[in-house]
Order: C-alpha cells, then sequence, then structure tokens
C-alpha cells in the first residue's frame, strides 16, 4: 500500500506487471485511504500457478494437524496484538464503526482458534473404521485436503468475510489465492502480512486484488483450482458457478439475503414491556446496523395488523435518533454507505419503492448534515405498506431499507417469512415458546433466531437456503468443504479375486 507492494505471490511481495494501482476511497468523506496495486489477469495466473505449485509439492499438506492448529492459534494471537491497527483500517476502508470493526476482528480471531481446536480433535483426519465383514481387510474412510482454493470475498466484512476461507483452508492443508473485494482490500493486504510474520510457508496462501470482472475468468476458469468459495452478490455467484462448470471445480457460494423479521403481537400482549421493547430494538438493530449492509439484515418486517401501526411508529422514532457519521468519532453508531456507487443503487431503490406505491415512513433522503456531505451517507429509511409484487420487497437493497408488511394469522406470517427467492436468515418474535417453535421449523432459512437477531458463532454453519446460495461456512461443515473423501480399502491377507477361471 502507498508505494509498498501489495501482491502476494509464491512468497513474495509485488507490484501489479503492468504497474497498475487504484486508489481505495474512505466512504466517510471521499478521501484517499490508501493506493494498492491492481492485479493484472496474468498476476492472477501466476498465483494460482503458485498455490498449484505449493499444494503438489505436498509439504503443506503432510504437515502435521498440529502444527497446523499451533499456526492457527498463532495467527490468532497477532490478530488481536494488531488489532486496533486492523479495526482502524477496516474502518477507514468501509466506513462502518470502530466499534464495529473491532468486534470483526475478535470475531476473526475466534475463527482461528475455532479451527485450530477443531482441526486439533482426534487428529483431525483419522477418519472412520468400517467392518466389510472381512478381518483382513482394513476399510477406513479419510478426509483430504480438496487442494487449490480461490477465495473471493466482498466488502461489507471485508476481513471477517475472508477469515471464513482462509482459517479453514489453511487448518484442511489447502493452499489459496484470497481476492478481496477491489473496494475494502487494506484489512486483507495486512492481515497477509500478518499470515507471514506467523509462519506460514510460502505459496500457501497467495494474495491478489482489483476487479473482479478482470480477474474473474484467470481465478475461476482454470483446471487448476479445486475449490471455488465465494461471498458476494447473486449475479456474481451465478457468473462464477458457471465459469467454473466447465472443468466441474467445486464451488460454494453464499449469497445475501431479503430476510424477513416477523414479529407476532403477543410480544405486547405478554405485558412485560421488555418484550415489545426488544423487539423494536431487535428489529431496528437488525436492519440499520452498518447501514444495511449485511448479508443477513432483517429488511423485511412482517409484523401481526393488530400491533403494526404502534411498531412502526416505535420504530421510526427510534431510526430517527440513530447517530450517523464518520466510523472514527466514538459518538457514530452507524457510519456510511461502502461507496457513492453504492449509494446510488440505494437511492435508485427508494425511487422504486415510492414508484410501486409503498408508503414513505422516514428517511429516504441523504442526511441534511453539511458535517456529512463528502460521506456516501444515507438515512435510515421504513416503507411501511409493501406486498410481495414491490421489488422493493423482493430484492436485496443491501441499504439502511426497511419494508413493512402485515399479517392476521401464523399461517400467513410462515408463508410472507418463505415467499423469497433467497433463503439466509430469519427472525421470529413471540411471546409464545410452542408458536416459535412451530414457526421457526417451518422458515425454509439457514439461520433462524428466535427473540433474538444477527448473532452467529464459529461454531455453527452459516449459509442458505434457496438462492442465498450453497455449500456452508463455519463450524464442522465449514471445514470439510475445504476437504476431499478418500475410502481406503487394504487387504492384509490378499488373495486371488477368483471371478475368471480361465
Ligand atoms: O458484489 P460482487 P458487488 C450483494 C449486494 C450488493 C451486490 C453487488 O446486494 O449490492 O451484491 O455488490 C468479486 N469473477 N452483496 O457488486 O460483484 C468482486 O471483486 C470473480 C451481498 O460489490 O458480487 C468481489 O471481490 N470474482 C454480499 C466479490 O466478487 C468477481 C456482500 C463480490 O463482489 C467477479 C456484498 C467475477 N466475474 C454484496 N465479479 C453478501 N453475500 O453478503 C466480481 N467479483
Amino acid at each position: 500500500m502507498d508505494g509498498e507492494p501489495d501482491l502476494y505471490i509464491g512468497g513474495a511481495w509485488r507490484h501489479a506487471s503492468d504497474g497498475g494501482t487504484r486508489d481505495v476511497i474512505n466512504p466517510a468523506d471521499g478521501s484517499v485511504a490508501g493506493v494498492v496495486d491492481e492485479a493484472t489477469p496474468d498476476d492472477a495466473r501466476q498465483a494460482v500457478a503458485a498455490a498449484r505449485a505449493a499444494f503438489d509439492d505436498g509439504a503443506w499438506r503432510a504437515t502435521p494437524v498440529a502444527e497446523r492448529a499451533a499456526l492457527l492459534d498463532r495467527i490468532a494471537e497477532l490478530l488481536q496484538r494488531d488489532k486496533e491497527d486492523l479495526a482502524a483500517l477496516e474502518t477507514r476502508d468501509t466506513g462502518k464503526t470502530l466499534a464495529e470493526s473491532r468486534i470483526d476482528i475478535d470475531d476473526v480471531t475466534s475463527v482461528f482458534r475455532y479451527y485450530a481446536k477443531l482441526v486439533g480433535v482426534d487428529g483431525g483426519d483419522t477418519g472412520r473404521i468400517i467392518d466389510v465383514g472381512n478381518p483382513a481387510v482394513i476399510s477406513r474412510v479419510v478426509r483430504e485436503p480438496i487442494g487449490v482454493c480461490v477465495l473471493i470475498a466482498p466488502w461489507n466484512y471485508p476481513l471477517l468475510q475472508m477469515s471464513w476461507k482462509i482459517a479453514p483452508a489453511l487448518a484442511a492443508g489447502c493452499t489459496m489465492v484470497a481476492k478481496p473485494s477491489e473496494v475494502t482490500p487494506l484489512s486483507t493486504i495486512a492481515f497477509v502480512h500478518l499470515l507471514e510474520e506467523a509462519g506460514v510457508p510460502p505459496s500457501v496462501v497467495n494474495l491478489v486484488q482489483g476487479s473482479g470482472a478482470v480477474l474473474g475468468e484467470a481465478l475461476t476458469a482454470t483446471a487448476e483450482v479445486d475449490f471455488i468459495s465465494f461471498t458476494g452478490g447473486l449475479a456474481t455467484g451465478t457468473t462464477i458457478s458457471k465459469m467454473a462448470a466447465d472443468n466441474v471445480t467445486k464451488v460454494a457460494v453464499e449469497l445475501g439475503g431479503k430476510n424477513p423479521h416477523i414479529v407476532f403481537a403477543d410480544v405486547r400482549d405478554a405485558g412485560d414491556g421488555d418484550s415489545w421493547a426488544a423487539a423494536v430494538d431487535h428489529v431496528l438493530t437488525g436492519v440499520f446496523l452498518h447501514s444495511g449492509q449485511v448479508c443477513s439484515a432483517g429488511t423485511r418486517l412482517i409484523v401481526e395488523e393488530s400491533v403494526a401501526d404502534d411498531f412502526v411508529t416505535a420504530l421510526a422514532a427510534r431510526a430517527e435518533t440513530i447517530r450517523m457519521g464518520d466510523g472514527m468519532d466514538p459518538a457514530s453508531e452507524t457510519g456510511p454507505l461502502v461507496s457513492e456507487q453504492h449509494r446510488a443503487k440505494v437511492e435508485a431503490y427508494v425511487e422504486l419503492g415510492i414508484s410501486e406505491g409503498a408508503k414513505l415512513i422516514t428517511g429516504g433522503a441523504r442526511p441534511a448534515d453539511p458535517a456529512l456531505a463528502k460521506g456516501s451517507f444515507y438515512l435510515p429509511t421504513i416503507f411501511d405498506r409493501c406486498d410481495r409484487s414491490m421489488r422493493i420487497v423482493r430484492e436485496e437493497t443491501f441499504g439502511p431499507i426497511l419494508t413493512v408488511e402485515r399479517f392476521t394469522t401464523e399461517a400467513e406470517a410462515i408463508a410472507l417469512g418463505n415467499d423469497t427467492e433467497y433463503g439466509l436468515a430469519a427472525g421470529v418474535r413471540t411471546s409464545d415458546a410452542a408458536r416459535g417453535e412451530r414457526v421457526v421449523r417451518a422458515l425454509r432459512h439457514g439461520t433462524v433466531w428466535l427473540n433474538d437477531f444477527g448473532y452467529y458463532t464459529a461454531a455453527a454453519e452459516w449459509g442458505g437456503f434457496g438462492k442465498s446460495g450453497n455449500g456452508r461456512e463455519l463450524g464442522p461443515t465449514g471445514l470439510t468443504e475445504y476437504q476431499e473423501i478418500k475410502h481406503i480399502w487394504h487387504n492384509t491377507a490378499p488373495t486371488a479375486a477368483g471371478w475368471f477361471k480361465g
């Protein structure tokens, strides 16, 4: 960054082969947060070749799991040592508040610690023994690293999303090429320096950054790659899956969501006041945290008719008090959108919502505060009286926009909650435990929160139903995605098969 080489290929830091660079913009004020090298397709091909050679060489995958686990723990220690620097980079790059960035770095640390422990269990890959009915035969199923992985991350949680990929890939013994979003590469560059310091062997992790459209083919349409893990938009995920298909390359994609948050009237009827306040608070946080740029954001409020007016009024009052500002300012509760380009997309969706007949309750504009004029800020926005015919209800806006739909029966709430082509996450709020269990089991989403919203843990799988993607990250499945399964049949007392008699 800023004159230092940023591409890490074959264990060496390099500039782009054509000398190209990119200005990375701080969305809080439009200033240049850093100038980084912009890889060419040829650089990307060299990174893939380096990862291929390192995998085929066999040394990394033969490293004892205990050593790999110790390396992951060392990475976790360095992450904590550098937490403040990494968090500041993340804030300058994405606009999110420093408090959020610090949580992100802690979460990244937990991911490395989790996989260090998981891979250490039973030596990680001793496998499963099968009784085939012949005492002379040892039949066992083992897991082995899948090979060369291409890891493509988005801009909303740059380092966190990348860690969900790099940690299990390293734990499994894979080699890899990481490509952060061109919009937010800074924390990943710093992190790869940290990996080098921790002792990750040369060529095991390679790093390129630049436009996905330019580098995509070199990274995904090649038989040199065994697995592609992608997080990003639906259109890009579909393109990558098609490119990978020619080589039958395994792909796992996480493509966002249009996540329902269902509120039953009984949260108020419970009469304790707390359930109601908690519901309002969680719906608010669920959609407006990080200005809605969260794949699991609860962007669709589905609320029981009898309390809907009061709920929306309470919500709007809270939304209007959210303090926006530069993420580096501790007084800020939320930062800007990630870029001017993204704000334009969000603004277009607001226009669309109005033209579709949704009722604008609050927001729907840039903030008037002149101190925010240079940043890509946008007010928390609520649309009431929405229905499923509206694109604003069906499509992922990835901005601070909440749509409100109303229901009168439990069956209707479930039907609305499932009426999306996505299926990443959903929330349910009710004071009736039996109803809560019925509804969470009926919802077709990868994560469902009951009387909570947004929480996750490195130990539990994350991913979506439907067009939210395929494959899972985190948890034990987040490791097995990076492994191939091999059945070994060992006859300790070989005899002739005796099939052919001649
Ligand atoms: O994402 P892209 P964009 C959604 C959100 C957002 C929309 C578009 O709705 O508005 O996606 O965002 C790389 N081959 N999400 O355009 O393009 C790209 O460089 C290989 C949801 O920023 O999908 C970046 O590293 N790679 C999401 C990554 O893909 C390619 C989080 C994601 O960028 C490529 C972010 C190609 N042809 C946005 N084209 C979530 N699931 O949480 C691009 N890339």
